[in-house]
């Protein structure tokens, strides 16, 4: 009897250990992304969407999946991606952006997005904007980002082109 409830237990006792120590190495996945140059592109007037970029660097040894993203500025945010399709660019959903193992996924203009469908306020140049990252664990990363105006975007491009000269 004793022996039986002692070994009752004891697998108890392993198994809580078990689900312990697999939540601890999960629950921090927000923890071990680190975001670098996020900003989000001005919007056109009456244009119904918007993007925001930036590059998210995982510093663990394990894949970390971004699988959802949240904001307040407009109703709903999609990630999404850019495919050729003959010839043709097309933006479509993703279910997620895997980041890998200690590498970087890079979220920029023609690439993966984070896409802001139908604002609820203006997204004005010099005006910031909070992005929620939400990780496949449920673990969340709020990102404040400046807008940029597509102009200043193409100059910047001008810049670095130049300098290669
Ligand atoms: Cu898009």
């Amino acid at each position: 009897m004793n022996t039986i409830n002692l070994k009752k237990t004891a697998y108890a006792l392993t198994l809580s250990l078990l689900t312990l120590s697999s939540a601890q190495v999960l629950a921090d996945q927000a923890k071990h992304i680190e975001v670098n140059d996020p900003f989000t592109r001005e919007m056109p007037p009456g244009s119904p969407a918007t993007a925001s970029f930036m590059t998210l660097k995982n510093n663990s040894d394990h894949a970390i999946k971004l699988v959802k993203a949240s904001t307040q500025v407009s109703k709903k945010a999609e990630l999404h991606t850019h495919t050729n399709d003959n010839g043709m660019m097309r933006m479509r959903e993703v279910p997620f952006f895997e980041i890998p193992a200690n590498g970087q996924t890079h979220l920029k203009p023609g690439g993966n997005h984070i896409m802001l469908i139908s604002p609820v306020q203006p997204i004005q140049a010099g005006k910031t904007v909070s992005v929620t990252l939400i990780f496949e664990d449920g673990s969340k990363k709020e990102v404040t980002m400046p807008v940029k105006s597509v102009m200043n975007m193409d100059k910047n491009e001008d810049h670095s082109h130049h300098h290669h000269h």
